[in-house]
């Protein structure tokens, strides 16, 4: 079972790659965007943070998680990133949309990664209520700001690709 305390330490803990030389493209879901922009921004601010400059840091936005398979597959393809973070956030209701929706996602990423040169991090909440996105989306949130963990998960999918192509 997934833990859901806060990570951004751990996966900090066996160091993060230098970054400066990056390009990284962010497709981010406009649906809960209350959630989505703070992710955003804790995402762009860690990747300005490990030496990522802003102009290249490339984002677009989509209406919804759904919409996130596409916008990656493409921002993958162009040749002008060299990792994607797909932010989104899926918020269970009384439907089940938020089944479907966050099913699909996470297959259509998954395939992507199977498929590309260009890893695509999963950076989509999936939560059962407002109250858990907000307590990981947030600045002051208790389980901090999700967006810090998919920034470094992309810096260190780059190393890891970049890794390879040195053998
Ligand atoms: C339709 C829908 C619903 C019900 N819920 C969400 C959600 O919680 N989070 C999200 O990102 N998107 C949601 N959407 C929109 C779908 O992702 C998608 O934009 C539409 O189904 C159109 O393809």
């Amino acid at each position: 079972m997934a833990s859901s305390l806060y990570n951004a330490e751990n996966i900090a803990a066996a160091g993060i790659p230098d970054a400066r030389g990056m390009r990284i493209g962010i497709a981010v879901s406009e649906w809960n965007s209350n959630i989505t922009d703070d992710l955003l921004e804790g995402a762009v601010n860690t990747l300005k943070q490990h030496g990522i400059n802003e102009t290249d840091i490339i984002v677009r936005h989509v209406p919804g998680s759904f919409e996130l398979i596409y916008a990656s597959a493409q921002l993958a393809k162009s040749h002008l990133v060299d990792a994607v973070i797909a932010i989104g956030c899926v918020i269970r209701g009384d439907t089940p949309h938020f089944d479907y929706i966050s099913s699909g996602v996470t297959q259509g990423i998954a395939a992507i990664n199977q498929q590309s040169d260009v890893p695509v991090v999963f950076g989509v909440l999936t939560t059962n209520n407002l109250q858990q996105a907000e307590e990981r989306s947030g600045s002051g949130g208790i389980i901090g700001n999700k967006g810090d963990e998919f920034a470094i998960t992309a810096i260190k999918m780059v190393d890891f690709s970049r890794s390879l192509k040195k053998i």
